[in-house]
């Protein structure tokens, strides 16, 4: 069966998405988009997508598409709407990051999934079918290193947008790592703290940059994720676990090693879709050929994005108060539990 997908947000993700489908991806057809930006929506299905038409908005797209899945990528404060009118639709939901900027946002979609019966939503969390990430899970459960005790990470950008902000480091950066690193070693979050360093001169005036999280597990697991988001150098991922018996480090992505004029080196990536376009291509061939069989999608779930978002508001207010704060959670419903951690 081919998956009928309509896109809504045809941004930089949404238009990269498109043309995975339509290109390099298996058993999805893209036969309907939208944007609020229409020029945008029709120049993506112009390069990429010939065979869609374009819709007006999200409603309209649900309305009258011939679709049987809606991938989100627009931008995260309407996630939220789209994904609850997708449920309504009773379609299965791709949905990028963050699956809603608020946590009642999140347990407003759970509801509506609950409500429905099954797991129709996944959330774009590629670094869960990263191959590196995957081969430091598995050393992690076949008990390689021992029990894990800390993690080391690192997230860094050439450079930031001029409308990025101190706490978008947390809601739109740290976010791929509080969701992998749970995923990681199978723990929760207890509590976090933010710590700013001596700022870089090359971020702007509103920007507080670089900054440490430091988070603690409910194991007891203390993790430090540093965020740099103008390290000019490159788009660079580091993760290093320290256990008991060992350490387990996120290899380095391939690349050419060079001898040339005195110097050994090998180039750093400097954009996020080519550090992980591997990862893109299996989790959305993953919700593809899950969802065409008939199955709820396998990947990151509505209760993994309520967690990022209880998280990452954690660690806004700890930005703001410069103390430790608490992680609540609650109950995990049960319509998530046979899933929890798992994948991929
Ligand atoms: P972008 O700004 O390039 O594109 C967003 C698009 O959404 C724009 O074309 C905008 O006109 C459209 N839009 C906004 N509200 C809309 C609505 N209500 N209905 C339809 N279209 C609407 O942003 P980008 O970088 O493509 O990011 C989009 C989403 O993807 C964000 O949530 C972002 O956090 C996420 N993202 C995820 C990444 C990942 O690594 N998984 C990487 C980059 C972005
Ligand atoms: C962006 O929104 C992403 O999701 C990228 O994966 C991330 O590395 C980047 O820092 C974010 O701004």
């Amino acid at each position: 069966m081919t998956l009928k997908i309509g896109v809504i947000g045809t941004g930089a993700i949404g238009r990269d998405h498109i043309r995975r489908i339509s290109r390099n991806l298996s058993g999805g057809l893209i036969t309907a988009v939208t944007d609020v930006n229409r020029e945008a929506a029709e120049s993506a299905a112009r390069d990429y997508a010939p065979e869609a038409r374009v819709f007006a908005d999200d409603r309209e797209l649900l309305a009258q598409g011939d679709i049987d899945a809606v991938l989100i990528a627009s931008w995260g404060p309407a996630h939220e709407q789209s994904v609850l009118a997708a449920i309504e639709a009773g379609k299965y939901v791709f949905c990028e990051k963050p699956l809603a900027t608020t946590a009642e946002g999140c347990r407003r979609i759970m509801e509506a999934e609950i409500e429905h019966g099954k797991r129709l939503v996944q959330v774009g969390f590629m670094r869960r079918y990263d191959s590196g990430y995957v081969q430091l899970k598995k050393a992690i459960d076949e008990g390689f290193i021992g029990e894990p005790l800390m993690i080391r990470c690192a997230h860094r950008n050439p450079n930031s947008a001029p409308a990025y902000t101190t706490d978008m480091a947390i809601t739109d950066t740290l976010i791929h790592e509080i969701d992998v690193l749970r995923w990681l070693i199978r723990d929760d979050y207890k509590s976090v703290q933010v710590s700013f360093p001596r700022k870089t001169v090359h971020a702007p005036d509103h920007l507080s940059d670089p900054q440490v999280v430091l988070i603690e597990t409910i194991g007891g697991v203390l993790i430090t994720a540093e965020i740099f988001v103008n390290c000019r150098y490159g788009y660079d991922i580091q993760c290093e676990v320290v256990g008991e018996e060992g350490i387990v480090k996120l290899p380095e992505p391939a690349s050419l090693t060079f001898r040339k004029e005195a110097v050994r080196g090998s180039a750093v990536m400097m954009d996020w879709k080519d550090r992980f376009i591997e990862a893109y291509d299996r989790e959305i061939q993953d919700f593809i050929d899950t969802v065409s069989a008939g199955r709820e999608p396998q990947g990151p779930t509505a209760w993994d994005g309520y967690v990022a978002a209880v998280t990452a508001d954690a660690c806004v207010r700890a930005q703001r108060s410069g103390t430790r704060e608490d992680i609540e959670l609650g109950e995990q419903p049960a319509l998530y539990e046979e899933q929890a951690m798992s994948r991929a």
